[in-house]
Parts: structure tokens; sequence; C-alpha cells
């Protein structure tokens, strides 16, 4: 039996943008344990590594992701489907998560089942215009997980998503723009450069912009009286940043910020 030394998952960090590609490009980048948790870990490395401002998620060849690998489950006999999604899928969701540095799906090509809750769970996603996005998971008689029903319904409400994971249609790029689920979609052959220009506005800026992104996640799920709670503590955080001292100098040199992520 021989044994690959491919990589499951490249990663490269450039100007300050950690790019993690998945690279099981022969079964559009599917799933396996060991893909969950390269993502998970270059997550939660990037949160103690100044040099990485912003975190790319994009796929070899011309699948993003595929969902979990269907072929890796069965040879593995795993059958205890809880340990598997509690081990692996979770931990990797929840470090996207609570990363506080933005994450950005650069999706080009298909985004299925597991796949679409991978860039459902990152905070910006680029399209290709060939980019599709399926809750694949009804076509084989199971249910969205790896967060998919947390994050549809709050993306594009409720019925869209009842929709989308109860009938398991194909979405195209331009629909999914439509609704919202796409901050933009560009030519196929664009989308490496579109993606790094994107990440690098996003790295540009300050260290509050770790602390929006848990604003305004935690929103979704807070009532008025505790997210004015949330946001007094992270008010005061900023305030004590070396960007917040920056900012204020530049406004009162006027000159732009140059801003650290400190
Ligand atoms: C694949 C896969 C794949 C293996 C394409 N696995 N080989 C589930 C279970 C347990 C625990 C935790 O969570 C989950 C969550 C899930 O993610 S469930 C949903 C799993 N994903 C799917 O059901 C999607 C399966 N794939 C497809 O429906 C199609 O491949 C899509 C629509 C993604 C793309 O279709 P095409 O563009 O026509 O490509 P293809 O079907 O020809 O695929 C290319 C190759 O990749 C092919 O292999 P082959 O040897 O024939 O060239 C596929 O078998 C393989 N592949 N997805 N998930």
């Amino acid at each position: 039996m021989s044994v690959s030394t491919v990589p499951v998952v490249l990663s490269a960090v450039e100007q300050g943008i950690l790019t993690l590609t998945l690279n099981r490009p022969e079964v559009l980048n599917g799933l396996t344990d060991g893909v969950l948790d390269a993502i998970a870990t270059g997550c939660r490395d990037a949160a103690t590594d100044d040099a990485v401002r912003v975190v790319v998620v994009t796929g070899a060849g011309r699948g993003f992701c595929s969902g979990q690998d269907l072929r890796a489950g069965a040879q593995d006999g795993d059958a205890d489907i809880r340990s598997h999604l509690r081990d692996h899928y979770v931990p990797m969701i929840q470090a996207m998560r609570e990363l506080q540095k933005p994450v950005i799906a650069s999706v080009n090509g298909v985004a299925a089942g597991a796949g679409m809750s991978l860039a459902l769970a990152a905070d910006f996603r680029i399209a290709a215009e060939s980019a599709s996005f399926i809750q694949a998971f009804v076509r084989i008689g199971l249910v969205p997980d790896a967060g998919s029903s947390y994050f549809l319904p709050r993306l594009i409400g409720a019925a869209r998503a009842l929709e989308m994971t109860m009938l398991g249609e194909t979405l195209d790029s331009a629909e999914a723009l439509r609704i919202g689920l796409v901050t933009k979609v560009v030519g196929d052959a664009d989308l490496p450069s579109a993606t790094r220009e994107f990440a690098a506005r996003l790295g540009r800026g300050p260290r509050s912009a770790g602390l929006i992104k848990q604003l305004i996640n935690s929103s979704l799920d807070n009532d008025l009286a505790a997210q004015l709670a949330r946001e007094e503590e992270a008010q005061f955080a900023a305030a004590q940043s070396s960007d917040f001292a920056e900012g204020i100098a530049a406004f009162m040199g006027k000159r732009p910020p140059q801003f650290t992520g400190s």
C-alpha cells in the first residue's frame, strides 16, 4: 500500500494573507478528518500569528468542496456520525468563527453539503461565475450539518433556507449574489486576484475589525440589553489598542491611518 505525502490542505502566507487550499481535486475536495483538522489548526494558529491578518479558504481544481468524502466514510467503516461531527466538524466551524480575524471563502467551484457549510462559516464569500451551492444533504437522506442550519436562515431567511435544504437544488452564483449569499461574483480567471484585493483591503483594517466580527455575529443571538453590554466590552477593548491611538493621530494629522492590527 502506498501512502500519499501530498498535503490535503496547502497553506501559504503572503502579505498578511493566509491561504488554505483544500487539495483533493480528484474528489472535488471532499472532506476527510485530515482536511477538517488542518483547517481548524490553520485558523487556530492564525489567531496568535501577527503575520496573518486575513484567512482565505479555497479549493484546488474545479471544485470548492463536495462535502464529506462519502467514500472515505465508507472505507473507514465510520458509523459514529455523532463523534465524527463533534470531534472534527464542530472544532473546524468554531475555529473559523472564533478567530478574531476575517475569513473569506473564495468559492472556485461547487460547494456541496458540508462544503457549503464551510463556505457559510466564513465571514465573506467571493464566488467565481461557475461556482454553485448545493445543500446536498437531503439528496442522500441526511440533514444539514456543520452549521448550515444555523448560518443559512440567518443569511437568506428561513423560507429560502428551507427551500434549499429540503429540495437540495443547485443554486448558481448569479442567484447566490441576488439573494445575498455571496459578497461578489467575478469571472473564473479573476477569482484569485479579486480575492487577494478584497483580503488586502480587510488586512489593512485595525485591531477593532476582529472585535466587530464578534459583535455582529453575537448580535444575531442576543437581545438588545445583552448586545449593548457586548458593545461596551468590545469598545473598551478597542480603545486600548494601539490602532485606536493611530486612528486618532491620523485624524488629527489629516493623514490616512497605518493600522498594524494591534
Ligand atoms: C466525491 C464526492 C464526495 C467522494 C464528488 N465524496 N467523492 C455527511 C456524512 C457523515 C458525517 C458528517 O457530515 C456529512 C455531511 C455532508 O457533507 S453530506 C453531503 C456529502 N456530499 C454530497 O452528497 C455531494 C456528492 N457529490 C455530488 O453530488 C457531485 O459530485 C457534485 C454535485 C458535488 C458535483 O458533480 P459533478 O460536477 O458532476 O462531478 P462528479 O460527480 O463527476 O464528481 C467528480 C468526482 O468526484 C467523481 O469521482 P470519479 O472517480 O467518478 O471521477 C465523484 O465520485 C467524486 N466526488 N463528491 N462527497
